[in-house]
């Protein structure tokens, strides 16, 4: 089954300025805001500017250039936070929910990046 992107979620809208974000970083090809409703003291969003579902189409479509931007921005952002060690930062969690299992809210590829408290320990 193709992948299917609307262009009317919540996220496209804030990319194409329709709706206002609290913008933290931005790069050639992604943005990162906080989210509306924080899970922790910190609670980061990181999406693509590209028209992507989750991230299994990213990571299967996108271009070259697209993943390393992405990537590089979410790195960035945890940086610019100051939560990786290397930072003196006490680390911080990145997660990303694909479908309905996962509790996919927004259908455009986002990675949430949590950090500032100890977040405890995920189910593996
Ligand atoms: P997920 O369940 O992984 O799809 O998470 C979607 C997240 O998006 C959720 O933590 C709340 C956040 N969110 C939803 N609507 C908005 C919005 O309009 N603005 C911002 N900044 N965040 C939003």
């Amino acid at each position: 089954m193709p992948y299917a992107y609307d262009d009317q979620n919540i996220f496209a809208k804030i990319l194409r300025g329709e709706i206002p974000c609290k913008k933290v970083h931005e790069t050639e090809r992604s943005l990162a805001f906080h989210d509306i409703n924080p899970q922790a003291p910190t609670h980061v969003l990181v999406i693509p500017k590209g028209a992507y579902v989750n991230y299994d189409h990213f990571a299967l479509e996108a271009s070259a250039e697209e993943i390393v931007d992405f990537t590089r921005c979410v790195g960035e952002v945890a940086k610019m936070l100051g939560h990786p060690e290397s930072e003196g930062g006490n680390g911080y969690r990145i997660l990303s929910n694909a479908g309905p299992d996962a509790h996919q809210e927004v259908p455009h590829l986002h990675i949430h990046i949590f950090g500032g408290a100890f977040l405890g320990r995920m189910v593996s």
